[in-house]
């Protein structure tokens, strides 16, 4: 809560092009709830050097991660669009948490096993206290509700458990966030092995749909997605590469599963998979029109940029000031 107003935050990492995944489990839920609340949502830089980067990739996919907020629909005057390196309360929340978090906490943290097993030559620090960060988004802006996919559910039950010690302590400093996980597409799964999560990272580039392939690719991946041979459309744990794209299907086309599962009935494998194809190349196509014409306009970008990161600071130094003086921290001589 800031101001009087329920607050939501979420975020992204620059770490690939945004895949169909990220936006159906998360940015389509930012979408809906955005009317409702004050929003800040974040293009999350200091989580993304958890893993090694290159400098200018990073920049540049930074960028490109906050114009597709904007191009996805997402009005920069009325949201707070903005990179999480901009607000250096962020870093100064994140080092006060990491104080009142335990190792055993984190230790339990199962994106944090799977991506030190990933990346076994580097598992830095960072990596280790990605959900004290995170924790520190969140709290930050005394967050209402945090619209993520269900991956996340397990850093959101922690920065709640951080929140509630916090307070237990110093009284109530932080809003208790909530998760927000939409039912269908909180795990939307990869083409190619629709067992895994479909994810940005991935090095198969036929798994994941990425929001900036033109129509014939999507298509054409659709086509090629892993499915079982029997060609049959049944929506069930046992045709996992079915069930996926009714998914995303009922998704995209706003219908119910059981709607989807009639209309292709007696129809083959071939006809499901060029109608979803169809269907989410045509809404990608105005999102990247979008981005297109918001590249033609640097200096409107630059403006919202700076603009965003005045407004993040504003609410950002509130709450930290009240944190920095309940540890104990000296006031500041003005
Ligand atoms: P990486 O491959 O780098 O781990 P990612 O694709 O998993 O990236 P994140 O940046 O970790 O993406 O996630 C951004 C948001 O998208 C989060 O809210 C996350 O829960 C959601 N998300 C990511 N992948 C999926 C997916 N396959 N289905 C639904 N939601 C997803
Ligand atoms: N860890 C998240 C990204 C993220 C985030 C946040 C999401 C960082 N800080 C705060 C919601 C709220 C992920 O999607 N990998």
């Amino acid at each position: 809560m800031l101001d009087g107003k329920k607050t939501l935050f979420s975020g992204m990492q620059a770490t690939g092009n945004l895949t169909l995944g990220n936006y159906l489990g998360a940015l389509n839920n930012w979408l809906t709830l955005n009317e409702e609340y004050e929003c800040f949502y974040c293009v999350v830089d200091l989580h993304s050097i958890t893993i090694r980067q290159d400098p200018a990739e990073l920049r540049k996919r930074a960028r490109a991660l906050l114009t597709l907020y904007i191009a996805a629909g997402l009005d920069p005057v009325k949201n707070c669009i903005y990179y999480q390196s901009h607000v250096s309360g962020h870093a100064e929340l994140s080092w006060i948490l990491n104080c009142f978090t335990y190792m055993g906490e984190l230790n339990r943290m199962t994106q944090f096993k799977d991506k030190a097993a990933k990346h076994s030559d580097n598992i830095n620090a960072g990596l280790f206290t990605y959900p004290v960060l995170m924790a520190a988004d969140i709290l930050l802006f005394q967050s209402d509700v945090v619209p993520v996919g269900a991956d996340q559910k397990q850093h959101l039950e922690i920065a709640r458990d951080i929140a509630e010690r916090f307070n237990g302590i110093y009284g109530n400093v932080f809003t208790i966030p909530e998760p927000y996980i939409g039912k269908v597409g909180a795990k939307i799964m990869s083409l190619q092995e629709p067992s895994k999560k479909m994810s940005k990272s991935d090095e198969n580039v036929n798994a994941s749909i990425y929001l900036m392939d033109d129509p014939d690719t999507v298509i054409r991946k659709f086509k090629r997605a892993v499915t079982d041979s029997d060609n049959q459309i049944i929506y069930t744990d046992d045709k996992p590469g079915i069930k996926n794209l009714i998914d995303i299907y009922s998704l995209t086309t706003n219908k119910t599963v059981e709607e989807v599962v009639k209309e292709f009935d007696g129809k083959g494998y071939g006809d499901f998979k060029m109608a979803v194809g169809e269907t989410v190349a045509s809404i990608l196509k105005p999102i990247q029109d979008r981005v297109a014409d918001l590249n033609k306009d640097k200096a409107y970008v630059d403006g919202i940029i700076k603009d965003n990161a005045e407004k993040a600071n504003y609410y950002a130094t509130k709450t930290l000031r009240k944190v920095q003086k309940k540890v104990g921290f000296p006031e500041k001589i003005r």
